[in-house]
């Protein structure tokens, strides 16, 4: 079994009837998805599901999975999702499936949230994937020349046309290329005082469990 699929099952099955479950976008979060559908059409699961991004919403529509938006829920029991990067502390980077504002969002008004990886996703320290930063279009040229400055190695994301992405949320994505982040909470900091950022992929405490696909099985880190 492909490891992203292991740990989808795996994750899934701490969804409990009744509950309101946050479902995250990515090829990982989609085999969770397909799990609590699965569990719905087969046990009889009862959920509300609340999503992430356009992606996981057609996805979950065509599953029959009842969803909520984030306003229409006093809060979300458990989110899953997945990331980009792990370090041993905990801290994550997410955004490479360009969804991180609404991923944030929902994760903020989680009791609790899993991430689930595969093994390549776990590093020493964080950076090596580019670190996804969301901005307005309006002044997103004057943020890519200050993080140019800064030595960031910026670059817009871009769809699958080659054009520049436009994000769930109508925002830019720049990417920092910064190879290693010693210090992710002053970089966090940083970027949320600068005009014209909306969010950062930065997740720093904000993950309870980490289940991790490895070919032995599934490792639940706590
Ligand atoms: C989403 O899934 C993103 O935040 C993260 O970038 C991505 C990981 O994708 P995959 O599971 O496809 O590697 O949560």
């Amino acid at each position: 079994m492909e490891l992203k699929q292991m740990v989808g099952i795996e994750a899934a099955k701490y969804v409990k009837d009744g509950m309101v479950v946050g479902l995250g976008t990515g090829s990982t979060a989609k085999f969770m998805v397909d799990e609590i559908g699965r569990r719905i059409k087969e046990e009889g699961l009862s959920i509300v599901g609340v999503t992430t991004s356009k992606n996981t919403e057609k996805q979950a529509l065509a599953l029959g999975i009842p969803l909520k938006s984030i306003d229409e829920v006093e809060v979300v029991d458990l989110t899953i999702d997945g990331a980009d990067e792990i370090s041993r502390d905990f801290q994550g980077i997410k955004g490479g499936g360009a969804a991180l504002l609404f991923e944030k969002i929902v994760a903020t008004y989680s009791k609790e949230c899993i991430w689930i990886v595969d093994e390549s996703k776990m590093v020493e320290k964080l950076g090596a994937f580019a670190l996804p930063v969301e901005v307005m279009p309006y002044g997103s040229q004057q943020l890519y020349r200050l993080f140019e400055k800064k030595g960031f190695a910026p670059s817009f994301r871009k769809n699958e046309n080659g054009d520049t992405l436009t994000t769930d949320g109508g925002h830019y994505i720049i990417d920092l290329h910064l190879e290693v982040i010693e210090d992710p909470r002053a970089l966090g900091t940083y970027l949320d005082q600068l005009v014209g950022v909306v969010e950062h992929g930065l997740f720093l405490d904000m993950v309870n469990k980490v289940i991790v696909g490895h070919e032995e099985g599934p490792e639940t880190l706590n």
